[in-house]
């Protein structure tokens, strides 16, 4: 079962697993504040092989017992883990999800409320951190303090943080209620926007990151693809990793994902500060500016930079060059965007998108051409049909997996939980479009998966539902003392990337199974502000 639970409305379903077949049974629903006193019955069909779990599998719906209250699945004589029936039975874990961000803050001392982290500031450095590669005119160290750090090491990444920011804003504007009005932000965690005060938390949450961004931009236009030492810290503080920083690396894809996520800004924070969205947009257009100078796809992988940090590399820029255009003729309305839209990237407007993630943004392109409130677009018609399409393809998938997952067998990689939230996201937009039950129950059929209803039977978020990642991958739990709540891991991973999985695959495991709950399996067990950013979005569309 989803470990939180569900929400009184819609299908609940749950999934009995066995390592051998079995019959048709009962399953029953008791009520744990009346002595586990059945309040519904039904039959489960005979168990069929689920394919990436290769285990036997049986569902049921309960969706029509709508009273709240505290519940267990009964069947075959075994208990499930407890859930709830209730409305907003989400919505503590958004205000988690929300605040994981801000316990990522770099640079930044962490004195936490509610669950007692209290960090130094860390990466000094960072104000001084120096430029690996000698760029003739460019300055030999850049202040890039502030921004997340990406997971559980501490570097800052251009790709992941853009892909963050644009998936976390895009929530804002798709699905404001209730995010728009949480408050999870102490006075000094503003302090460093001073008009914040009237701002919703989240907005000036994302600014901490979108400071950075700026932060990371050449005077050309051109975008740096990260920060980081040159060796991976032990496991350590944040305030204990003294290392040199190095500012490493510059490509075409990160510098249009900029573009993309800037551009979003000037949108959403206009509102709030005029100023500041005033110079999110000069600077998405300085960066377009580049990009439209140099129309040839470019990575450069800094010598030496992957032995303190991940590559996030990509040698294609044309998803991100489409989702930089699309975001600038949204914001701005100018045609002229659109024009280069039509003629050099209408294939990728009507092709069914993959999900979003840092190496792929072209649904979020398609999105922005779709919903653009300007002149109506050459591609509008070909971005909404393709976005419906892809939705169509998930949910007959949902269907068929024995734990109403969407993931396909190569999905199941580095990170396969931000996957399948990153379908569920699809759904949800796709629904916008062409509103469809299937689809909102598909996103909530992914959201069960990650807390629960899934073949290791966890939930994949730290600190919520019954059982949970203890050993994440993740500096700041580990050191600290404090398990810091509302953290997705990266899930099962049947490539096993790390030499603990590694070992486990190589022994046959199944790929939904792939999965170690250990601190040594970073293929498996880290969590990364990528990560959240796909829950993120699911959340917010069913919060209250
Ligand atoms: O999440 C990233 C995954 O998509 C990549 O396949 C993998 C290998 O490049 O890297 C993952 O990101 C890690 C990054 O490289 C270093 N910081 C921790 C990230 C999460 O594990």
């Amino acid at each position: 079962v989803d470990q939180l639970g569900y929400l009184p409305e819609g299908p609940k379903i749950v999934v009995v697993s066995s390592d051998e077949s079995f019959g048709e049974m009962t399953l029953q629903i008791v009520d744990k504040n009346n002595n586990d006193k059945p309040v519904w019955e039904g039959t489960m069909p005979a168990a069929t092989i689920d394919t990436y779990s290769g285990e036997w599998v049986s569902q049921a719906d309960f969706g029509k017992l709508q009273a709240e209250g505290s519940y267990e699945a009964v069947a075959g004589g075994n208990h499930s883990d407890p859930f709830f029936i209730k409305l907003g039975v989400y919505d503590d874990l958004l205000y988690k999800v929300s605040r994981s961000y801000t316990t990522q803050r770099a640079n930044q001392a962490i004195d936490d409320p509610v669950t007692g982290l209290k960090l130094l500031a860390g990466h000094k450095q960072d104000e001084q951190a120096k430029l690996f590669f000698e760029d003739k005119g460019q300055p030999s160290v850049l202040d890039v303090r502030g921004g997340w750090y990406d997971a559980g090491d501490f570097g800052k990444y251009m790709p992941t943080a853009a892909i963050t920011v644009g998936q976390m804003l895009l929530a804002f504007e798709e699905n404001p209620a209730p995010i728009s009005v949480t408050r999870f932000l102490s006075e000094e965690e503003k302090a460093f926007w001073p008009t914040s005060s009237s701002a919703p938390d989240i907005l000036t949450e994302i600014k901490y990151e979108l400071d950075w961004m700026l932060r990371m931009q050449r005077g050309d236009g051109a975008v740096y693809h990260k920060v980081s030492g040159m060796a991976f810290p032990s496991f350590i503080l944040p305030a204990e990793d003294i290392q040199d920083r190095y500012v490493y690396g510059m490509s075409s894809f990160g510098t249009a994902m900029f573009t993309a996520a800037t551009a979003m800004g000037a949108r959403v924070y206009e509102p709030y500060d005029k100023d500041y969205a005033a110079e999110l947009l000069r600077r998405s257009k300085l960066a377009q500016t580049w990009l439209d100078r140099n129309p040839k796809a470019y990575f450069r992988n800094d010598e030496g930079q992957n032995s303190g940090s991940g590559p996030y590399d990509k040698s294609s820029d044309r998803e991100e060059r489409f989702w930089a255009l699309a975001e600038l003729y949204k914001t701005t309305g100018d045609s002229a965007y659109e024009e280069v839209i039509g003629k050099k990237y209408s294939d990728l407007a009507e092709k069914p998108p993959g999900i979003v993630g840092w190496g792929n943004a072209q649904l979020l392109g398609q999105w922005a051409v779709a919903t653009a409130a300007n002149s109506p677009s050459t591609v509008h018609d070909t971005a909404i049909n393709a976005i419906v399409q892809a939705a169509d393809g998930i949910v007959n998938r949902i269907g068929e997996d024995g734990y109403r997952n969407s993931l396909t067998t190569n999905d199941y990689n580095w990170g396969s939980n931000k996957n399948a939230l990153a379908y569920g996201e699809l759904l949800l937009l796709a629904n916008k479009l062409k509103p469809s039950e299937a689809y909102v129950n598909g996103a909530l059929d992914q959201l069960h998966y990650v807390l629960g209803r899934n073949a290791m039977g966890m939930s994949y978020v730290t600190g919520v539902g019954s059982r949970y990642p203890l050993k994440p991958h993740h500096r700041i739990s580990m050191m600290s003392g404090v398990k810091v709540p509302g953290l997705l891991v990266g899930g099962p991973n049947k490539f096993g990337n790390d030499e603990a999985l590694a070992q486990l695959v190589q022994q046959g495991v199944p790929p939904a199974l792939s999965y170690i709950d250990d601190v040594s399996s970073y293929s498996s067990n880290e969590y990364a502000i990528d990560y959240n950013a796909p829950l993120f979005f699911v959340l917010t569309a069913f919060s209250h």
